[in-house]
Parts: C-alpha cells; sequence; structure tokens
C-alpha cells in the first residue's frame, strides 16, 4: 500500500557548497523513496533557507531538489508544500510550474479518514509577539514589492542575512517544554484532530496527547527525519542515505509528570 510521507526544515542553501551537495543527495534518495512508494508528500516549511522568487527569476541552486519534486507530481503523487519562516515568500512557480500547492498558513486536512493538523511551527512560543508583529511586515504585500524592486544578485545576499537572524531569533527561543507547539497541538487534538504535524524545532518528537499524536518532524541538518502515514498509523523515521532503507529513529518522550492533561471533546 502507498503511504503519504512528511518532511520539513531541509534548509537548502544553510551550508557550504559540499555540505550542501551532501544534504542534496540525502534529500534527492529520500525523494525516490518516496516516488516509489509515496501517494502523497507533504513539506511542512522551511525547505529552503531562503526563498525569494520574482516574477520571472527563481534562486538557483535548488535545480535537483525542484527537478525531483516535478518528477514525483508527474507520477502521480500529490505534493503539499506549507511556508515556513525561511521560505514563506513563495509565490506561484511552486503552484503554477510543477503543480505543488502552496499553503501560507497552517491548515487541516482529512488524510485516508484521519484529521490531519499541519503548522511549521514558528511563532508559536507563549509570548512572541514580537516575531509575530515581524512576521506580519516580511510577508506584507508593499515589502515583498519593496523587495522585488531590487535586483536579485543583491536580494539575495541580503535574504540570507535576514535569514540567518530569524534563525538566530527562534534558535534563542526555548524549544523546550515551554515552547507554545505542544500546548498548540494539545488544543487542536482537543477540537478533535487525530494527528498534528510541526517543524521547526529541528528536533524530532513523537508524542501522544490523548487519542491523538503530536509528530515534530526535526530536521534534515542533523537528523533526516521524516514521518510516514500508512492509513492507521503514523510513524517517525530515520533515512539512512547510504543504504537507501528507512530506519526506527529514537524517539525522545515528554515527561508524563510535565503535562497538562487535556480532556478530549466529544
Ligand atoms: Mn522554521
Amino acid at each position: 500500500m502507498k503511504k503519504i510521507f512528511f518532511f520539513s526544515d531541509v534548509h537548502l542553501g544553510l551550508h557550504d557548497t559540499a555540505r550542501e551537495k551532501e544534504k542534496e543527495q540525502r534529500l534527492l534518495s529520500f525523494l525516490s523513496h518516496v516516488e516509489k512508494n509515496g501517494e502523497q508528500l507533504f513539506i511542512i516549511g522551511d525547505l529552503f533557507d531562503y526563498w525569494f522568487e520574482y516574477k520571472n527569476v527563481i534562486p538557483r541552486g535548488y535545480h535537483h531538489v525542484i527537478s525531483k519534486l516535478a518528477t514525483l507530481v508527474e507520477k502521480g503523487i500529490a505534493v503539499h508544500y506549507l511556508a515556513g519562516n525561511h521560505d514563506f515568500w513563495l509565490k506561484d512557480f511552486f503552484p503554477k510550474e510543477l503543480g505543488i500547492p502552496v499553503y501560507k498558513d497552517p491548515f487541516g486536512m482529512t488524510l485516508l479518514g484521519k484529521k490531519f493538523y499541519f503548522h511549521h511551527g514558528d511563532g508559536l512560543a507563549l509570548n512572541d509577539a514580537g516575531y509575530r508583529f515581524l512576521k506580519k511586515i516580511l510577508r506584507s504585500r508593499i515589502s515583498i514589492f519593496l523587495y522585488s524592486l531590487v535586483h536579485p544578485d543583491w536580494t539575495a545576499p541580503i535574504a540570507q542575512g535576514s535569514s540567518h537572524a530569524s534563525r538566530k531569533y527562534t534558535g534563542h527561543k526555548d524549544f523546550g517544554e515551554t515552547d507554545g507547539m505542544i500546548q498548540f497541538a494539545e488544543k487542536k487534538i482537543s477540537e478533535g484532530y487525530d494527528i498534528v504535524i510541526m517543524g521547526h524545532r529541528h528536533k524530532p518528537l513523537e508524542h501522544t496527547i490523548n487519542n491523538g499524536v503530536y509528530v515534530n518532524l526535526g530536521d534534515w541538518i542533523s537528523y533526516n527525519t521524516y514521518a510516514e502515514f500508512d492509513g492507521t498509523n503514523i510513524e517517525l523515521k530515520e533515512w539512512n542515505a547510504t543504504a537507501k532503507i528507512p530506519a526506527k529513529t529514537k524517539r525522545p518522550s515528554v515527561k508524563r509528570a510535565q503535562r497538562k492533561p487535556v480532556k478530549r471533546k466529544k
């Protein structure tokens, strides 16, 4: 039976060329696995460390990954892309040229009878009003328009700088028990969702909440983790690019004692 795959936080373009080449190979081998075994693929944000597309120009350097995603779509695999905080300047290149819908905001979707909710995970920290305000400005039509007037050779370094600043900023956030993500997942599950999927924290996590599950996808910088759904179970796995097989990942669990029980509404 064909499976549904989920991954996030590859941050293509983050490192030097050699490291990026190696990361690209890892990701491409995983995408080949999806090509053979998947019916759908969800990218839960931050595929790119920096992405800004002009009306007629897209950033260079990601050609192999983009063309692999195009192949998946041609093979009939539905690919979905939820923008993260590093790639929210996505416009219509993915939907128009590749047939990959881009979601700018968190969304829910029923897959094989289970109710999923997807959120990249940014801006959930309990007192993160500063970031939410910054995001509003960065995503505003005026900022994007003004930015698009600058020559691409100039905007790339500026954006890379802002992307590093964003990582530094979110990197300082406490991604522990108070990251706001678990609380958010609890809320969504109490609203009736079965599975809540997020990324952004760069640490894989599979956490049961009453009858639901919160999965954090980890990243492709240190963990190579992804989730797989077979219609019944959601599983967090680790991609071994050399062996080209998935391995069961260690599951860092959240201490139950620190969790507040959440009542599930019927
Ligand atoms: Mn992120």
